[in-house]
């Protein structure tokens, strides 16, 4: 089979993992990489073989012939990117968050939408393999009808140290890590009707939120609490970037722990089993259930810009996400119950 080509937007932390990550999904060559500062694309193409670098996007788009292009630059960029794709009519995907707003991640999806462009979102959390076999065991029935649930990504590693740039933000851990979260509540347990949010900051230095609490009250009346932190500081069971989630069904309960063990307790008893993701030499074992997600979620992405069936992370889905994000920005701000926008 024919290789797609494309090119990478963006040449930074998460590029060295998202790059390796499309050769394991599927047949795909990366041909030119573009990055502002050209020496970090120099950087990226020598360790992974690209052929040709630029410092400028729309020279790059001109000159290259593309099967689809991965944007995996800084948000800011993503909305003009995502416009400059869309121009040479290129399937396009983009790194999370979307946007900078709900506004604009709005315009993103509607004129992607207009111009028959496909917008993907590389929105990997869902993915884990732990989560998926929650999701399984959810699905299977055996714990009855999943009324509450609580999702915690609750951590105090330097998440600073790789990502700097993540203390300039003035929305920081709803926006990066909560398009996240929330995204895998609405995996697990649908869409949501409601939700309260409360932020605090407990880095002196930072700039934006290190720790949101979140209430969502689902459409199916199941209620779910999301707390996530990134306070810097020390935990006894600190497993970043796991994510822990507890849900009480009417006939049973299943637990998601950290180190990746699955319980599940019926009338019969607890059911105990370890579900860890795949290991990739590539990946930075500080991250590896995120890194190890990148693959099967570049791998149905690709399989929707193949015509082998639709994708789950499209831009209309995961702007669900985002206008919950920024709901509860809202509530936060506010300090009441946000209905997230329609
Ligand atoms: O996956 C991410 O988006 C990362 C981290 C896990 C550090 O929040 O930014």
């Amino acid at each position: 089979m024919a290789k797609l080509k494309f090119a990478m937007l963006g040449a930074g932390f998460w590029a060295r993992f998202q790059l390796p990550g499309w050769y394991e999904a599927g047949p795909v060559e990366c041909v030119a990489v573009y990055n502002r500062t050209r020496s970090r694309a120099e950087w990226l193409a020598s360790r992974f073989s690209i052929p040709r670098i630029y410092d400028d996007p729309e020279t790059l788009l001109r000159t290259e012939h593309l099967d689809f292009v991965d944007i995996v630059s800084g948000v800011e960029t993503h909305a003009p990117f995502v416009s400059l794709a869309a121009s040479h009519r290129l399937p396009v995907v983009c790194q999370k968050p979307l946007a900078v707003s709900l506004d604009e991640a709005e315009r993103m999806v509607t004129s992607c939408r207009d111009a028959g462009v496909p917008l993907y979102v590389n929105e990997n959390w869902r993915w884990q393999t732990p989560i998926r076999a929650l999701k399984q065991v959810l699905d299977s029935g055996v714990i009855g009808q999943p009324f509450r649930a609580r999702i915690d990504m609750i951590s105090g590693f330097p998440v600073f140290a790789n990502q700097p740039f993540l203390k300039d933000l003035d929305e920081f851990i709803l926006a990066d890590l909560g398009s996240h979260t929330l995204d895998a509540a609405r995996f697990l347990f649908g869409e949501v009707d409601s939700l309260f949010c409360t932020t605090q900051q407990v880095h002196a230095d930072i700039r934006g939120e290190d720790c949101a609490t979140v209430l969502l009250k689902m459409k199916s009346g199941m209620t779910v609490v999301v707390e996530m932190a990134y306070a810097e500081n020390h935990l006894e069971r600190d497993r970043f970037p796991e994510t822990a989630i507890f849900v009480e069904g009417s006939a049973g309960s299943a637990e998601l722990q950290l180190d990746h063990w699955l319980r599940v307790t019926t009338k019969d008893g607890t059911h105990i089993r370890r579900v860890p993701p795949p290991r990739y030499p590539w990946a930075d074992a500080a991250y590896d259930i995120v890194h190890s997600s990148i693959v099967p979620c570049q791998a149905n992405i690709l399989s929707a810009i193949m015509g082998q069936g639709p994708a789950e992370t499209t831009g209309e889905d995961n702007l669900k996400t985002v206008r919950l994000v920024f709901g509860c920005y809202e509530s936060a701000r506010s300090n009441s119950m946000v209905v997230p926008r329609k």
